[in-house]
């Protein structure tokens, strides 16, 4: 059976303190997307670009919050679009948008997950864990916020009621080089399973990601990818706002991409944060492209045993 892909932009930048976000769909589109994909035999269906209806301003305790009411209704677009493409394909691939898209991926993923009686894994690849409440952000940019909504933390005066939650046990950080000391104590607090870049260099990506995915097989878990391009190492990856230095070499996000292509349990996938207005000639959207092409089925050479499974 051809296996399904739908492509789905999501054009959000009110979450990120600069503009540019808004182009990442249309810059993965003339990277070639959806024909990398096609190449590795998959049927893909681009359903072009989500849109939300322009909102008028509204004040928040936390004067340094900026676009609460176009994060709300991106919020409200995203869930019902990501549990529809559930349904629908094997493999929704939203393409971003700044991160503040995956309060609203995640939460549709996961009562999709829900609906079939399995728990939702996520695997959150970035430079942060985006684990900021509408009370502690300092910045007011709220992309630093989904992770801590789709775990039901709280206070989110002015988002959506929470559709449906992610347990905070079945999500793996890696990449992890920049976190506040709010995040710091929620992950503390949750006991979300972290992997700093220092625990990435003392053990390579591979055992980490290993003992994931062997704990979202034995609980029969959809497994969602979200991957920031600042996981990346900025010298590589220079379309995003916020580069962090350290990040992933080429060969290991590439590995990490080969490894879940073996395990067979990635269900949804977004790549999130890329910044085309301060990209060098295309050369991130198309390191993007060639990632997932590795995630969804490319190879150097054809194996005859498999790094995973
Ligand atoms: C910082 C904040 C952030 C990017 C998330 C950074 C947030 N913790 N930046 N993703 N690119 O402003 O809350
Ligand atoms: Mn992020
Ligand atoms: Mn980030
Ligand atoms: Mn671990």
């Amino acid at each position: 059976m051809t296996r399904t892909a739908a492509l789905i932009g999501a054009p959000v930048e009110t979450g990120a303190s600069q503009a540019g976000c808004l182009m990442g769909p249309a810059s993965l589109r003339t990277a070639g997307i959806a024909a990398a994909i096609e190449e590795l035999g998959w049927q893909v269906t681009d359903l072009g670009d989500c849109r939300i209806a322009p909102q008028d301003p509204s004040a928040h305790a936390n004067p340094a919050i900026h676009h609460l009411p176009e994060t709300r209704a991106w919020i409200e677009t995203l869930e019902a679009r990501a549990f529809d493409a559930a349904q629908a394909y094997d493999l929704p691939i939203f393409m971003g948008g700044d991160h503040s898209m995956a309060a609203g991926t995640v939460p549709g993923f996961a009562r999709h997950a829900a609906t079939l009686g399995r728990p939702l894994f996520v695997l959150w690849l970035d430079a942060h864990p985006d684990l900021h409440t509408t009370e502690t952000t300092l910045s007011g940019n709220l992309h630093g916020t989904p992770v801590a909504y789709y775990t039901g933390q709280g206070p989110f005066e002015g988002y959506p009621p929470l559709q449906a939650a992610v347990d905070p046990a079945n999500i793996c950080m890696m990449g992890i080089r920049s976190v506040d000391p709010a995040e710091h104590r929620l992950i503390a607090e949750l006991g979300i399973d972290v992997h700093d870049m220092r625990a990435i260099d003392e053990t390579g990506v591979l055992v980490p990601l290993r003992a994931f995915l062997d704990r979202v097989r034995a609980a029969d878990g959809l497994l969602h990818l979200s991957f920031d391009v600042d996981f990346l190492d900025p010298s590589i990856a220079p379309a995003v706002g916020t580069t962090v230095p350290g990040g992933a070499t080429f060969r290991e996000a590439h590995l990490i991409m080969e490894t879940l292509c073996d395990s067979g349990l990635v269900t949804s996938f977004e790549l999130v944060e890329l910044n085309p207005f301060l990209d060098e000639r295309g050369r991130t959207a198309q390191l993007l492209c060639d990632l997932t092409g590795s995630l969804m089925g490319r190879r150097v050479l054809d194996r005859l045993t498999r790094s995973y499974g």
